[in-house]
């Protein structure tokens, strides 16, 4: 009579999770045929580990910052490389201030940048930038659709020039004056 009991109540409650976890995929079963070799506790043993591990909280991440941020006193400027043309959102500088130079070639062909004095659009006047560029970023870096990011500071005033030195680019308008003031 007791074991039958027992019976009775395993199929009941297997009854139970089965109408219960209607949800539960196939592969899940497994899980309750095991419970019918041991007592009917099993059952509840079994729903009491789901859901505990249900309720175990995920490994709390600690969101890892970058703080990849310039300072607050740096500037930034972005300046953007075209096809044959230059662009600074500033234009006005000041000697001994920290900038950050977010250089973009938004052109179809490879360019260089180069911060230097004004100089003559011709052979000798490309020379003569190249010779007295106080920045220069090679082509390498400038390809089409690049961004090459700079931290530079003016160390002297003066008129100069933001340019492409690629000598048909440079003849042909590829510069933007910018003032340099004390
Ligand atoms: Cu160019």
């Amino acid at each position: 009579m007791k074991k039958s009991f027992v019976v009775l109540l395993l199929v009941a409650s297997l009854l139970l999770v089965a109408c219960g976890t209607a949800e539960i995929p196939v592969t899940e079963a497994p899980a309750s045929s095991e419970a019918t070799s041991s007592q009917s506790s099993a059952v509840v043993e079994s729903s009491a580990v789901a859901e505990a591990s249900s309720s175990e909280a995920p490994a709390s991440s600690e969101a890892s910052s970058s703080a990849e941020a310039a300072p607050a006193d740096v500037v930034e400027v972005q300046v953007v490389l075209g096809d044959n043309w230059v662009q600074s959102s500033i234009t006005t500088f000041k000697v001994g201030v920290p900038y950050r130079l977010v250089i973009t070639n938004s052109g179809g062909r490879v360019h260089n940048f180069n911060i230097h004095p004004v100089a003559e659009k011709s052979d000798a006047g490309i020379q003569f930038a190249l010779d007295n560029a106080l920045l220069s970023v090679p082509d390498s870096q400038l390809r089409p659709g690049s961004q090459v990011v700079v931290d530079f500071t003016f160390t002297q005033a003066g008129n100069f020039e933001f340019s492409c030195l690629i000598p048909r680019h440079f003849k042909s308008g590829q510069y933007f004056e910018v003032t340099v003031e004390p």
